[in-house]
């Protein structure tokens, strides 16, 4: 569970820079070209998403790379804004302007493999592409992100697929339209929002979606809260217990909902979704099946490890890429860093951690590649944001770090408590993030609450 992967300790620092003995040290700078390869790089980056970009251009900016140097590996046609899908759900954004073809996002000194990754050979320093072609590297980064897996919920797909049911998901590109749609055609009924247990990438976004519908709905005179003869009914169905994963964000939201007339139905899992109106739950350790019709389903899929990944010798027993809590780097291969949803950083897997993970991990591998130790201080400290959107307007910023400790931007700076809904962090959602994410974040020159770098 998201909550639940939020260490519950703060990060021991030590473990950061000692080493273990048992990791390889064989690829240094020093490296010999692999005989095997059908091409060789100093670094192979496997994903052109927020990290694999952030990461990579990062890494082309210190200056040090001559051309194709760098590899970046990557099937995708296109490189999407996914924090923007929330908007879309919203009728606020198109889901047209939110995404960029991959190839025209990468710098031309670098070499993009438009393919996807068969499997990992790391004691042979090489990645196999689908189309069977070896690449040898000296150092590997790994960030393709995660599967979402529509069939580990039963009719989802085929829900999903139907123009007429209302059933949608801003988890995906095709159906985050079909939101704001449904949102728009429902005049009464229940409406249901589901949250997955188990990962999901951005833990807040599955309650995002109902904030603005409820608001949506409000504004048009169906939703009277907490009033018994309101048009439409909505009940937020969460495989968590609470609303968030972090005490000081998730008492503020229980307050909402309650304030609201939200139906909470915790630990209720989405298993199926049968004869186009009713969804079937797992509720609670012995997983008792409720079945609850509805008129309106925002479902959000199960979520996981890439299979090239888990099945990998990279991966740990979850199926994520097992780096260090605080350096980014494998614990088994000294010359293989992660960041991003495909890691296994304890952390809310969102874009805001990975301006806070790339700049370490990239400081990292190249004092590895160097062949020096690490520095103490280049360490991860488990930062994360969630820009919740409580309705159309406001948003409640929430910025944590490991432990699910508050680490917030605006308080330290200005003494706002950003508990509160504003709307200024909305502008700073709607507006800025996607703006600073398009013309500086890709290109390497973003790093989150810090700033912009060089
Ligand atoms: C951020 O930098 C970022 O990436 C561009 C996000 O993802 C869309 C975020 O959600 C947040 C909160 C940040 C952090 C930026 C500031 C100014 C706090």
């Amino acid at each position: 569970m998201m909550c639940t992967r939020i260490a519950s300790a703060a990060y021991p620092g030590a473990r950061a820079f000692v080493t273990p003995q048992s990791i390889r040290r064989l690829a240094t700078a020093t490296a010999p070209p692999v005989a095997s390869a059908a091409h060789n790089h100093k670094v192979v980056v496997v994903g052109g998403g927020s990290a694999g970009l952030a990461i990579v251009h990062q890494l082309l900016r210190t200056g040090r790379f001559s051309q194709d140097d760098l590899a970046v590996v990557d099937p995708a046609e296109w490189h999407h804004y996914q924090p923007g899908w929330t908007l879309v759900g919203g009728g606020l954004k198109k889901k047209e302007d939110l995404r960029q073809p991959l190839k025209s996002l990468i710098d031309p000194k670098l070499k993009f493999y438009n393919d996807g990754v068969r499997a990992f050979s790391p004691e042979d320093n090489l990645v196999t592409l689908s189309n069977g072609d070896k690449l040898g590297y000296e150092q590997l980064v790994v960030a393709p992100g995660i599967s979402i897996n529509y069939a580990n919920i039963k009719g989802l797909p085929e829900a999903l697929a139907d123009p007429d049911s209302l059933v949608s998901s801003i988890y995906g590109y095709e159906t985050c339209d079909k939101v704001f749609n449904t949102v728009q055609k429902l005049q009464k009924g229940t409406a249901i929002f589901t949250q997955p247990a188990g990962v999901v990438k951005c833990a807040g976004a599955p309650q995002k979606a109902m904030w603005l519908a409820l608001d949506h709905w409000k504004r048009a005179g169906r939703y009277l809260p907490s009033d018994p003869s309101s048009p439409i009914k909505i009940a937020f169905a969460t495989g968590l217990p609470t609303m968030f994963g972090v005490p000081k964000y998730s008492a503020k939201l229980e307050e909402l909902r309650q304030e609201r007339g939200v139906e909470g139905l915790f630990q209720h899992d989405l298993v199926a979704v049968v004869d186009g109106n009713k969804a079937v739950f797992a509720h609670g350790a012995d997983k008792q099946q409720v079945t609850r019709e509805f008129d309106l389903l925002h479902a959000v899929p199960k979520m996981g490890p890439h299979a090239f990944v888990k099945d990998s010798p990279l991966a740990n027993e979850a199926g994520f890429v097992d780096v260090d809590d605080g350096t980014t780097q494998s614990r088994k291969y000294a010359n293989v860093w992660s960041a991003g949803d495909a890691s296994s950083l304890p952390t809310s897997k969102t874009a805001a951690a990975i301006t806070a993970q790339a700049p370490v991990l990239v400081r990292n591998l190249l004092r590895t590649m160097d062949g020096q130790a690490l520095e103490p201080e280049s360490i991860y400290d488990g930062y994360t944001s969630c820009p919740l959107v409580t309705e159309y307007g406001k948003v409640l910023l929430a910025e944590f770090k490991y432990g699910g400790v508050p680490q917030e931007t605006f308080n330290r700076w200005f003494g706002i408590d950003q508990v509160e809904p504003r709307r200024a962090f909305y502008h700073l959602k709607k507006d800025f993030l996607p703006w600073v994410y398009q013309n500086y974040m890709v290109k390497g020159t973003w790093a989150g609450p810090k700033g912009w770098k060089r």
